[in-house]
């Protein structure tokens, strides 16, 4: 990691945006312990966005771009939904698929980007609604799950197609009415976590973005899994309160009693046999950092 990698040359510096000579001085590319404590005090990935104000989504984009471990080497892949909306304010490399076929686009993506920089740590991430993971782009899903592509999929489920105003989703809970699905879903909620460990996912969590971080640490697990050994996948709940006639504050409670342990977002997380051998290793390894930069500190107060 490297803040090099977006430093402006000499001459072009006074015609740069303010915003990103900012991104430059203050941002926090190229620290290796980055994470959601860095918010409001670190130049944010995100500090504007334009979903309904006090949107779950909001705060779950911030915790994913405050924790990515390399920020100005990822690429994300977003999908239609109200999480595009958000991608346009986001400083890290994105691109916009169809709606449903982001992991099809990330799979080739993934790929021509380890033909292209062979040296260089390159992680690519999907962050799409349900509608787009779980209806329309399931075959894309699972196909990429399937040949154990080396990227993460995240899901920012709110049970339905939120952009559209409230249609029936595959994520929906059973008998839940929208806007839009007036008779009530006939169906129990599909439970992808299942599916995708079944698919061949290495590492796979569900949770909401109550704990930050808890979600700064399964964001982390799931990159780092991806990158060295196969498909990550998180389910992250993100109420649509809009749809819920809720307020921010609201949305927050919504969160913490649907991860109760009874309740459909409990915290759930499977992980592979060689994850559980990567994670132990990075485990020790920041540990043993820790320790080490203890020891440093009591030798300078000495
Ligand atoms: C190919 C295609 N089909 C349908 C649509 C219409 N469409 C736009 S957003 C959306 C629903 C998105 O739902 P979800 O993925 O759950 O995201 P959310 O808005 O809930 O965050 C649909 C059906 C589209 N834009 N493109
Ligand atoms: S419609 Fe729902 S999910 Fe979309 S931005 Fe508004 S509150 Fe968020
Ligand atoms: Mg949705």
């Amino acid at each position: 990691m490297s803040k090099e990698r977006i430093k402006i040359a000499e001459e072009l510096y006074d015609i740069m945006p303010p915003e990103y000579q900012d991104l430059v001085k203050r941002a926090t590319y190229g620290n290796d312990t980055r994470g959601w404590k860095d918010i409001g005090t670190a130049k944010e990935l995100i500090e504007e966005h334009s979903l309904c104000a006090g949107c779950p989504e909001s705060m779950a984009f911030r915790y994913i771009l405050a924790s990515l471990p390399n920020p100005e080497d990822t690429v994300m892949v977003g999908s239609t939904g109200c999480t595009s909306l958000v991608f346009p304010h986001v400083a890290v490399h994105n691109i916009h698929s169809l709606f449903g076929n982001q992991n099809a686009i990330a799979s080739g993506l993934k790929r021509a980007l380890s033909v292209r920089f062979p040296d260089r740590t390159k992680d690519v991430v999907v962050l799409a609604g349900d509608g787009a993971t779980v209806d329309i782009g399931l075959d894309m899903t699972l196909q990429a799950w399937f040949r154990q592509e080396k990227f993460t999929t995240i899901c920012f489920d709110n049970e339905l197609y939120a952009n559209t105003g409230g249609q029936e989703s595959g994520l929906m809970q059973k008998g839940f009415v929208a806007k839009m699905a007036p008779v009530g879903k006939s169906f129990e909620k599909v439970r992808l976590p299942e599916i995708a460990r079944e698919s061949g996912c290495h590492y796979i969590v569900q949770c909401t973005v109550s704990k930050p971080n808890l979600i700064e640490k399964v964001i982390k697990n799931a990159i780092y899994v991806a990158r060295e050994i196969g498909p990550t996948y998180l389910q992250i709940y993100t109420p649509c309160i809009l749809e819920i006639g809720k307020n921010s504050m609201e949305g927050l409670q919504e969160m913490r009693d649907s991860e109760k342990p009874s309740e459909r977002f409990a915290f759930k997380e499977y992980v592979s046999e060689p994850a559980k051998e990567l994670l132990a290793e990075r485990a020790a390894k920041e540990k043993e950092r820790k320790a080490e930069a203890k020891r440093q500190l009591a030798a300078q107060t000495v």
